[in-house]
């Protein structure tokens, strides 16, 4: 029997869904004794070392584990379920691990990329000796190196194994690239396997992988030598790394006035119908009587996008303000079934806030983002309270003393309660699974005004040549849908919550929403150099080149967002994902293609 084991941080769903999908049956380790029934065990996780390795330990699971490797049988770890099996990790100092593989698990340096590094990176098989060949990588179902299949897997961590060829000769399957760093991103030897990236992630080469595991017979020798041809070779960093520029389909999805669960689209967040040329001078009674759009059913068209080669799908609940029973929310049901067919990671938005249910109970934000984690989501993306949040920091910071310190990532320890939605679920699921939506829009300065000084970092100027040439303006930051101004701008808040804990920044942009004008690239490359974390360049997409356009860099040498979001286009079908990935291509972007 194949048996599952959840430590209890991570979203195991997914993968539990894939197994299924794969026609394969598993039970849950409920204790030590289910440890040494298994024929079979996958350890799957997203999360920390330091609660995975206490969690094992608390459960009594330490002991059997090694018992369970030792003996043979086969033995899947994912993520955390990799890291865990190296002596510790940076992460968690002082903490041990399973130590069966040898070394110490280190964090990524930011020096040269964003960290976390998430996204679709190649897992390159390091060719091996034994066997006359590199098949152990091809039986483990990667695809065979001298095809030109594409092997592109989902990673998302702050942590990586360093390959070290003095210690994991013997142990590297697939090594991989982020900026400069050439770290584990597969391992095998007899009867352990394990995979920093997610298979269950990753498409059909994930799930291809997934298979070729499930399928193998029982207990491998543990013995087999495998030694690498030229171990140093792989340990020395290429000139690119092989991160793909992630292509990210958004669903905003809210009821329409027949009551039914849409994907609408607006423009500048304005979801209904352009108005009938009318005399009626009531702005109110002339939007109740426009429509909602309706641009289809959220999980067909997630599904379609999955098809279409979507590297992500996000689903906003733009309604989200609306009271609602947590248990009673349609997203949680919208996503089981969005989770159950698509295999690329999921985000939900709208509404990850501490809620108050109609009958009074009270749901901190974490049991809010957990019920999602539980229906199948990756990420949770947070949008107003992320602004609260940081205005809030912005308070204490002040009776902290630090009130003249105006970068948030410079605030100390003391600024933070650890109570905020963005702090206790990034705590819990890691800060990779916390996205933060944020929705500005420009203030215009009239001529020869100055910036108030506090938001005077992010004046931008119009670009000469363009009709926005001698204009100035700054961003600021609007809460539930840009229904609210607020004193706070967008290198404040991107700032505040990477200080919070937040891992990624969904950028949109009000003015550009729905334009098909091209992404507000002065306002991506604002926001891009104020943080280390990822960013997601959202609102204006029209055409393949728009996307071109805000991955190529600025000025020579500099960086540049690593993903790009669209709506209208997609659902209007004015351009496919795969015209946007060949236009990427032919421009010598990497991207992730496959035939799902
Ligand atoms: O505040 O945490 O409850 O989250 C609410 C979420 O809903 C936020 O992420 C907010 O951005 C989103 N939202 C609220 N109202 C709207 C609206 O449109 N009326 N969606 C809305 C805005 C914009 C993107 C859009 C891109 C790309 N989100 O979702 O998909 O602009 O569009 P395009 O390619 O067609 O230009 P909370």
């Amino acid at each position: 029997m194949l048996y599952l084991l959840d430590y209890g941080a991570g979203n195991v769903r997914s993968l539990a869904n894939s197994i299924t999908k794969l026609g394969f049956e598993f039970q849950w380790v409920q204790s030590p004794e289910d440890l040494k029934k298994a024929d079979k065990l996958l350890f799957p996780g997203v999360g920390a070392f330091g609660p995975a390795m206490q969690s094992i330990r608390d459960k009594g699971y330490a002991e059997p584990l090694k018992e369970y490797i030792a003996s043979g049988k086969p033995y899947m770890g994912i993520c955390i379920g990799l890291q865990t099996l190296f002596e510790g990790s940076d992460e968690a100092p002082g903490v041990q691990g399973l130590g069966v593989v040898p070394g110490i698990v280190g964090s990524f340096s930011p020096k040269d990329k964003s960290v976390p590094q998430m996204g679709w990176n190649e897992a390159k098989v390091v060719k091996t000796r034994n066997d006359g060949g590199d098949q152990d990588a091809v039986k483990y179902g990667f695809p065979d190196p001298s095809s030109k299949e594409s092997s592109h897997y989902y990673f998302v961590h702050s942590y990586r194994a360093a390959y070290q060829p003095d210690k994991h000769a013997d142990w590297v399957l697939t090594t991989t690239q982020y900026g400069d760093e050439v770290f584990l991103s597969s391992i095998q030897k007899g009867n352990v396997f394990a995979t920093q990236f997610h298979p269950e992630k990753s498409g059909r080469a994930g799930l291809e992988l997934l298979r070729a595991w499930l399928e193998q017979p029982g207990t491998i020798d543990p013995s087999k030598e495998r030694l690498l041809q030229d171990p140093q070779q792989v340990a020395t960093p290429a000139p690119r790394d092989g991160l793909t520029k992630r292509i990210v389909a958004c669903l905003d999805v809210r009821s329409n006035d027949d009551g039914d669960l849409v994907v609408t689209k607006g423009e500048s967040y304005d979801v209904r119908e352009k108005a009938e040329p009318t005399t009626t001078t009531d702005a109110e009674a002339s939007s109740s009587k426009r429509k909602v759009r309706n641009l289809g059913k959220p999980v067909d068209l997630a599904l379609r996008y999955y098809l279409e080669g979507a590297d992500e799908i996000t689903f906003l609940n733009i309604t989200s303000f609306r009271s609602c029973a947590l248990q009673d929310q349609p997203m949680l049901s919208l996503l089981e079934a969005a989770a159950a067919k698509i295999f690329v990671p999921l985000t939900i938005g709208g509404g990850i806030k501490d809620t108050v249910d109609p009958d009074g109970t009270a749901r901190p934000a974490k049991e809010v983002a957990d019920a999602y984690f539980r229906a199948g989501a990756d990420k949770v993306s947070i949008g107003s309270e992320a602004v609260f949040a940081v205005e809030e920091l912005f308070a204490r910071a002040a009776e902290n003393g630090q009130g003249s310190e105006s970068n948030p990532l410079k605030f100390d320890k003391k600024c933070l309660t650890g109570k905020t939605g963005i702090e206790t679920i990034s705590k819990g699921y890691g800060a990779q699974a916390v996205v933060v939506s944020i929705d500005p829009r420009r203030v215009y300065l009239a001529e020869g005004e100055k910036a108030d000084p506090k938001h005077g970092p992010c004046v931008v100027s119009g670009a000469p040549g363009s009709d926005e040439e001698g204009k100035r303006w700054w961003y600021r930051c609007t809460v539930k849908g840009g229904r609210e101004d607020r004193d706070v701008d967008v290198i404040q808040l991107a700032r505040g919550v990477q200080r919070l804990g937040a891992g990624e920044v969904l950028l949109n942009s009000i003015d550009r929403d729905g334009s098909n004008k091209g992404f507000d690239r002065q306002l991506v490359e604002l926001v891009r150099r104020s943080v280390d974390i990822p960013v997601i360049a959202s609102s204006g997409a029209g055409t393949a080149q728009h996307f071109v356009d805000v991955f190529s860099p600025q000025k020579e040498g500099e960086g540049t967002v690593e993903a790009a979001l669209a709506a209208g286009i997609f659902h209007r079908k004015e351009c496919s994902i795969d015209e946007v990935k060949e236009a990427l291509l032919q421009t010598g972007f990497s991207v992730r293609r496959e035939d799902v």
